[in-house]
């Protein structure tokens, strides 16, 4: 077992308002009901428990630059509190979306909890390195990396005790629908990013090796990886938001977390975010069910 002695803890994060779609904020309470803890073969696996949107925002819908900005920089706050209260240094933290705006509490959090000594592995079609300048949506789920890079002009209701992630701590996997102004500052900043014809190219297995020694080159850091499931090919999950042709299959997936899984205990923690079972749900549960024991057994 690649890990020993230890708690598994999921936390349901029921959030929607990052993107305009319903249906992603129910993703915690449906797996929970399909009793997914039930998948993961090692360690003590507890729900400690769901954080409830309706519960923490004003409900003010707003457009401009970041669309719902107050509700949901309240909402991370909550979300980023939360995660440093319920872990201890033994656990892993999975925690489940809701849409990939908790990407930015989740890696804050994680950062926190590791003095910055935190490397991430993003997976996903996108980018997530919009900035209300760059971006044509002004969705903030298209915005949480360049968040936690600290290149959004944050309102205040933002400014939490956020450490800023280097860029050299992230690299992406998957990638494929950039938008114009966002790959733009993507090569500016220099973030490294695998587009799906690169891994065509180098082979998925070169390629997380060569994420992993990037982000981690001495081999001494917390592993994040934040997955966002339109990272993997639509006929998979078909039950997302924002779906993009052409993307990873599940053995892809199983080589990316085989190599994670080589760090140990040192994988701390993961997202699974962006799962909307309103758009479709026997075939993208089936994949969700694949993603978890693919990633704990
Ligand atoms: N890049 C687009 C679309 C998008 C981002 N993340 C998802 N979709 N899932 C945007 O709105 O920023
Ligand atoms: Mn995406
Ligand atoms: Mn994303």
């Amino acid at each position: 077992s690649w890990r020993t002695n230890d708690n598994i803890k999921i936390l349901g994060s029921a959030v929607s308002i990052g993107q305009p779609r319903q249906g992603v904020e129910k993703t915690p309470s449906v797996l929970q009901a399909e009793k997914i803890e039930n998948l993961i073969p090692i360690g003590r696996v507890t729900w400690v428990e769901t954080i409830d949107q309706h519960a923490y925002t004003y409900e003010n819908p707003r457009a401009g630059p970041i669309r719902n900005v107050q509700d949901i920089a309240k909402y991370n706050k909550i979300l980023y509190d939360k995660i440093l209260s319920h872990l201890s240094t033994e656990d892993f933290l999975l925690t489940i979306g809701g849409d990939h705006s908790i990407g930015s509490a989740t890696v804050s959090a994680m950062l926190k909890a590791t003095d910055g000594n935190l490397g991430v592995i993003w997976i996903d079609a996108h980018g997530d390195c919009n900035t209300p300048e760059t971006s044509p949506s002004g969705n903030y789920h298209g915005m949480p990396v360049a968040h936690l890079l600290g290149l959004l002009q944050c309102p205040i209701e933002f400014q939490w005790d956020q450490p800023i992630l280097p860029v050299t701590s992230i690299a992406m996997i998957g990638i494929r629908d950039l938008d114009p102004e966002e790959k733009v500052l993507m090569d500016k900043i220099g973030i490294r990013y695998y587009t799906m014809e690169i891994i065509h190219e180098m082979g998925i297995e070169t390629v997380i090796t060569e994420a992993l020694k990037y982000i981690d080159p001495n081999g001494t850091k917390k592993i994040h990886v934040s997955f966002d499931v339109d990272g993997l090919d639509p006929e998979l999950v078909p039950g997302t938001g924002t779906i993009a042709p052409n993307g990873l299959t599940l053995h892809d997936y199983a080589v990316i977390a085989q190599k994670v899984k080589l760090t140990g205990d040192r994988f701390a923690s993961m997202d699974l975010v962006e799962i909307n079972f309103d758009i479709e749900k026997n075939v993208t549960l089936d994949s969700v069910k694949e993603i978890i024991r693919i990633t704990f057994q």
